[in-house]
């Protein structure tokens, strides 16, 4: 089964391999909050639990990658249904990259750094760690945070990827009472982040930006040492937060985007820009012409590796995504997530699993940009 490429990217230390690793422990196993598990091939499973156990060592931390050296990671997410059966709709293929690669102009120059940033250029997801730490600087008045990304910031704008920005070691910040929305704010008072995020909204065929406050190993697990630099251990253990949101949303924000896309052909948008608001409009045409879209998207999927990773499923898992975020927009007979739950684990089929896996996904999404304001940035915030 081919998989969904998704790039990690954030300079050296800004929590990538912690966040992995921490992923994984949460996903091992299918937790009743959750509802699904993944599974990796047995020497990546065996590599991550190690870095997991020398996280939640009493002491130590795991090495910086190495220049040279890229980790990659298979998540197949997978669901137990009542009756023992297990179905695996889909596979993320993470890649970790050396951090260095981001701030270090001699490893850019090198052939492999030249390979690093073609791959960046042509994901179709980027996975952009902020780190917790240097956001909390910045907000002190450091701007090394924003410096040390505008490379990412230009391959973003460039491209139609999918951008999930996890801003890391959240535990920090929400120890110092902070807000996704608070940071966002104070983040667009730097005109280089101002007008990155602004150029991006401006584009109608780009893919989700999303701003994830995560901290892979939870509130009062580590705290600064009297250095302000390295993390000193409690003795607790580790409550991960948010950490599988992101894993969650790239589905939506496939189909979310080639909605866009499709809908932008049909010229459904600029009907009337002012009528109703752009989503609950788009879904709502959507849901009437599902069969002309089906079509558009079979054309795209030779050149979207992405959807072609699900593409035995993908049709009647759009149809189900489509016609089930308009039944919430228009709050008819609307799951939450919790009974969404409950009707994946009744799945007959793989194809069952996947249209009832992408309508929670949905949901507790919606539920998490409820509660977490400025998390998901839509055009209309223009
Ligand atoms: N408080 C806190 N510290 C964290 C968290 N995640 C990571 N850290 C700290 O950040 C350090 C760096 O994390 P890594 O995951 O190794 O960073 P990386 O991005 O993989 O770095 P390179 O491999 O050098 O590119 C860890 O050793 C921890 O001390 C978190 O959720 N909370
Ligand atoms: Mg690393």
């Amino acid at each position: 089964m081919s998989s969904i490429p998704v790039t990690v990217l954030g300079p050296q230390g800004s929590g990538k391999t912690v966040y992995l690793a921490s992923l994984f422990r949460r996903l091992a196993l299918q937790r009743d909050d959750v509802g699904f598990f993944v599974q990796l091939p047995p020497h990546e499973a065996t590599k991550l639990n190690q870095i997991y156990s020398q996280i939640v060592s009493p002491d130590g931390w795991p090495d910086p990658n190495l220049l040279s050296h890229t980790s990659e990671w298979k998540f197949t997410c997978s669901i137990r249904t009542e009756q023992g059966e297990v179905y695996s709709p889909f596979t993320l293929d993470y890649l970790d990259f050396a951090g260095d690669h981001l701030t270090n102009a001699a490893a850019t120059a090198t052939e492999y750094g030249a390979a690093v940033w073609q791959r960046v250029e042509e994901s179709e997801f980027l996975l952009v760690l902020l780190d917790g730490l240097k956001v909390m600087r910045y907000l002190d008045g450091d701007n090394r945070l924003i410096d040390e990304l505008m490379p990412v910031f230009g391959a973003i704008g460039a491209s139609r990827a999918v951008a999930h920005f996890l801003v890391t070691k959240w535990d920090l910040l929400e120890a110092e009472g902070y807000s996704v929305r608070a940071v966002l704010d104070r983040l667009l008072e730097n005109p280089d982040f101002h007008d990155f995020y602004v150029n991006r909204l401006r584009r109608t065929d780009g893919g989700a930006l999303r701003f994830i406050p995560v901290s892979s190993l939870g509130r009062g697990f580590a705290t600064l040492g009297p250095d302000g630099q390295t993390m000193v251990k409690q003795g607790r253990f580790p409550q991960p937060l948010n950490v599988e949101v992101p894993f969650m949303a790239v589905l939506v924000d496939l189909f979310t985007r080639e909605l866009n896309r499709t809908s932008e052909l049909q010229g459904t948008v600029e009907e009337d820009p002012r009528k109703t608001e752009l989503w609950p409009r788009l879904f709502g045409m959507a849901a009437k012409k599902l069969p002309a879209l089906r079509s558009i998207l079979t054309a795209y999927v030779n050149s979207s590796p992405a959807l072609a990773a699900v593409q035995e499923t993908l049709m009647d898992a759009f149809d189900a995504f489509v016609t089930e975020r308009n039944r919430r927009f228009e709050e008819k007979a609307a799951e939450d997530s919790g009974q969404l739950r409950a009707r994946m684990l009744k799945a007959q089929s793989r194809q069952e699993a996947m249209n009832t896996m992408i309508t929670l996904f949905d949901s507790v999404l919606a539920e998490f940009e409820a509660a977490n304001p400025g998390t998901l940035v839509l055009r209309e915030a223009l």
